[in-house]
This record gives C-alpha cells, sequence and structure tokens, in this order.
C-alpha cells in the first residue's frame, strides 16, 4: 500500500530568506498536514550521511556544504499520494525548468541552492523522516 507520508527540509538558503513561512504556507494551502517539523542544524558529516546515495556524485561536497551551511527546517508531511504529489509542488531540481508556481520556481537560487528537499520514494520518505525524528514524533 503507498505511504500518505513524505520528508521535506526548507534548505538553509531559504530559513536564512526568512521564508520558512511563505514555504510552509504554500504546503499546508495545498492540501499537506505537518505531522513533525522542527529546526535544526546538519554538521558537514550528518549532512553527508543523510545525502550517502550522492556520494558518487560530483555535486555531492557542494551539497553537504551547502546543507551543513546553517539552519534547516525537517518536516514529516501527510497527505494521500504524499511522495508523488510533494515532488509536483517542489517543481523540477533546476529551478530554471520549475514550473510557474511550484516551491522551487518561486524560492529556488539556482540548482544547488533550490530551496527545498522532496523525498523520491515511500521507502526513502520513511528513511529520511527517522534520521530527524523519534517514533513518538512521526503520528
Ligand atoms: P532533493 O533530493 O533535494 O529533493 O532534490 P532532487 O531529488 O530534485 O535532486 P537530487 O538529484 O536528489 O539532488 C539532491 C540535491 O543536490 C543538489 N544538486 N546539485 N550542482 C549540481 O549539479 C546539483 N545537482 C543536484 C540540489 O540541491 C538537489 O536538490
Ligand atoms: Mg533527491
Amino acid at each position: 500500500m503507498a505511504s500518505n507520508k513524505t520528508f521535506t527540509m526548507i534548505k538553509p538558503h531559504a530559513v536564512a530568506d526568512n521564508n520558512i513561512g511563505g514555504i510552509i504556507a504554500m504546503i499546508e494551502a495545498a492540501g499537506f498536514r505537518i505531522v513533525a517539523m522542527k529546526k535544526t542544524q546538519l554538521t558537514p558529516a550528518l549532512a553527508g550521511k543523510f545525502y550517502e546515495v550522492h556520494k558518487e556524485r560530483g555535486f555531492y561536497a557542494e551539497l553537504c556544504e551547502m546543507m551543513s551551511s546553517g539552519p534547516i527546517v525537517p518536516i514529516i508531511l501527510e497527505k494521500e499520494n504524499a511522495v508523488a504529489d510533494f515532488r509536483t509542488l517542489i517543481g523540477a531540481t533546476n529551478p530554471e525548468n520549475a514550473a510557474e508556481g511550484t516551491i522551487r520556481k518561486i524560492y529556488a537560487k539556482s540548482l544547488s541552492e533550490n530551496a527545498i528537499h522532496g523525498s523520491d520514494s515511500d521507502e526513502n520518505a520513511a528513511i529520511e523522516g527517522s534520521f530527524f525524528f523519534g517514533v513518538i514524533e512521526q503520528y
């Protein structure tokens, strides 16, 4: 059965630019319920662990540096068809290709600083949510 949860993080540049509220307003307006949320900061080592799947990619070091450069807001979200609907809401990885009205179209600065993360599968949503939140926070 498809999960009804996904996981997201508001990236450091969007937090630094005071865009937490604007981004969360778009997420709630799209019908997502906030299950768990906090503000925290990754170390480079923790960012490396979170993005371990990308460790062979050329952008891995830049990604880990960017994601540990300031506070982030990790969030677990709930909605029917959450993973796919959230990927639609955030838009393409490269904001130059992101559709009008998507979060990345509005808030991303570049391919690297693209405002927000969205899990790419139900399995990864569960793994990524559990990276930041304990069992009792996930209901
Ligand atoms: P995300 O995981 O953050 O939701 O993004 P995504 O699935 O759309 O993209 P993914 O391929 O998983 O890449 C993860 C993040 O790495 C940065 N990136 N930089 N410089 C580059 O070529 C490059 N490509 C990707 C972005 O911050 C991307 O969101
Ligand atoms: Mg990804």
